[in-house]
């Protein structure tokens, strides 16, 4: 695990999964139909079960690359799940960099505007998405950072990294961005 302070804020790497989060919402790494899929997604509503589905089909018709809706958790740990659409990974060159952060700041901003305290990141977009992990987590990090520095909350921000490869590259982006 890797532990900083950004202000009164922690900012924390682990390696696991996200659906055994404690923290009071953790983010999915959803698309922009909020159509259940693979990856998270999948993980997340099979774990938190029916009535998140329910949820985002009552409430929204959809998502837009780079922002972020919020429903409750059902049977997950946590009370909250940020439904976050990262973008495709196509070439670099194609605005996914502020996509990627935007996905990052839309999920903190829903935080802050719910009074949440504590919430937990996959590594959105690096999945599926095709975004290349170095460049992902430096994105996600600096995002994130800033948000703290900013607002200075929500107090604990997670990412929960699924392999030891993803894990080590996010300990290492960490390490020059502090
Ligand atoms: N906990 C934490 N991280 C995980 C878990 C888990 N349980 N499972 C996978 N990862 P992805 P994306 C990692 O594909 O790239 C879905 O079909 C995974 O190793 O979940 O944003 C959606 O419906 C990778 O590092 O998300 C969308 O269509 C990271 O989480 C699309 O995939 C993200 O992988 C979104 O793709």
């Amino acid at each position: 695990m890797e532990k900083v302070k950004i202000g009164n804020c922690i900012l924390e790497l682990v390696k696991g999964d996200i659906t055994e989060q404690d923290t009071e919402a953790i983010v999915n790494a959803a698309n922009s139909r909020l159509v259940p899929g693979g990856g998270v997604d999948g993980a997340i509503h099979r774990k938190g079960g029916p009535s998140i589905l329910e949820e985002l089909r009552k409430k929204y018709s959809g998502c837009p690359t780079g922002k972020a809706v919020i429903t409750k958790g059902g049977n997950l740990k946590a009370k909250f799940v940020i439904h976050a659409v990262g973008p495709v990974y196509k070439d670099g060159k194609s605005g996914e960099a502020d996509l990627l952060a935007s996905a990052y700041r839309s999920s903190l901003e829903l935080a802050v505007k719910h009074s949440i305290n504590s919430i937990s990141f996959p590594a959105l977009s690096t999945g599926a998405y095709g975004y290349p992990v170095k460049e992902a987590s430096r994105i996600a990090l600096s995002t994130v950072i800033e948000f703290l520095k900013e607002h200075q909350k929500p107090e604990l921000v997670r990412f929960v990294l699924w392999d030891h490869n993803t894990f080590q590259i996010f300990k290492k982006s960490l390490k020059s961005l502090i």
